[in-house]
Formats: C-alpha cells, sequence, structure tokens
C-alpha cells in the first residue's frame, strides 16, 4: 500500500470516528420515543431512483409530511429532500417493523451530514433545533440485505 492509498484510508477511519462521536454527543436524537407523528402515510411513496438524486417531499408546512418507501438491501440508499422557509426545528421519523436495522442521515443545504442516527431498534428520530430556512436532505440506508418498508416523516416543530 502506497503512501497515498494510506492517507485515504486514514481520512475515512477518522471522518468515521467523528461521525460516531458526533452522532453520541448531540442530544435531540436517538431511537424510540419519537412522540407525536402518528398520523398514518397520506399516500406519498418513495420512487426510486433516488440513490443520488434525492427525491422532494415538498416543503414544511404545519402539518407532517410523511413517505412510505422500501429500503430493498444493504446496498440501497433513498435519498429525500424537505424545504423549510423560516427557521424551523426540523424532526424527522424514520420507522419500519421488521427486525431489519436502518439507519438516518440529515445534510444540511451544502450538503454535508450533520446528525446520523442508528441505533440498535427503531425509530429513528431526530430533531435539529433552530434551522436557518433551506432545503435539507434526509437519507435513508439499511444494513440489511432483505427488503424493509419504512416510513419517513418530517415536520416542523
Ligand atoms: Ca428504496
Ligand atoms: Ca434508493
Amino acid at each position: 500500500m502506497n503512501r497515498a492509498d494510506k492517507g485515504v484510508l486514514d481520512m475515512r477511519h477518522i471522518s468515521t470516528l467523528a461521525l460516531l462521536v458526533l452522532s453520541l454527543a448531540l442530544a435531540g436524537c436517538g431511537g424510540g420515543g419519537g412522540s407525536g407523528s402518528t398520523s398514518p402515510p397520506p399516500g406519498n411513496t418513495e420512487a426510486e431512483p433516488n440513490d443520488f438524486t434525492s427525491q422532494s417531499m415538498g416543503t414544511l408546512t404545519g402539518s407532517d409530511i410523511t413517505f412510505s418507501g422500501s429500503a430493498a438491501s444493504a446496498a440501497d440508499v433513498d435519498l429525500y429532500r424537505v424545504t423549510a422557509t423560516a427557521t424551523t426545528n426540523l424532526f424527522v421519523r424514520l420507522d419500519w417493523s421488521n427486525g431489519n436495522d436502518l439507519e438516518l442521515s440529515i445534510s444540511n443545504a451544502a450538503g454535508i451530514f450533520v446528525r446520523t442516527v442508528d441505533t440498535a431498534g427503531h425509530p429513528e428520530t431526530c430533531t435539529l433545533p433552530a434551522l436557518p430556512a433551506g432545503t435539507y436532505t434526509v437519507r435513508v440506508g439499511s444494513f440489511s440485505n432483505t427488503a424493509t418498508p419504512y416510513t419517513i416523516t418530517v415536520g416542523s416543530r
């Protein structure tokens, strides 16, 4: 392995560690207890392909927005985006019913991961306080190679 390869590996390792530390250190995100947002999905459904280009969930209003999707395998990435037109507390909830393991990440308007939520159970929830207006990306990933039907909810809290 040459020096450049080693550098890349080290950087990846550091990034992973930083993400883990970040997700452990920050309050407001985690598993279980995703209060509220229990209304059934209103019929919005995931549209593949969405692994590299996000699907719009719309603009945040007073009501939660829920989409139904499926993480087909550990190779499937599902990207959604939601727009806030004013400063808001962004609530995100990912839930599913089988025994598989999904993860939830949120990126800021510049496309940089700002939160990753991956607990042992479900739902995965997160509330990002006082976000400036902008378009945020929500990423659903899976660690399981069988399909996992899920619902993803965003709201202004
Ligand atoms: Ca999918
Ligand atoms: Ca996908």
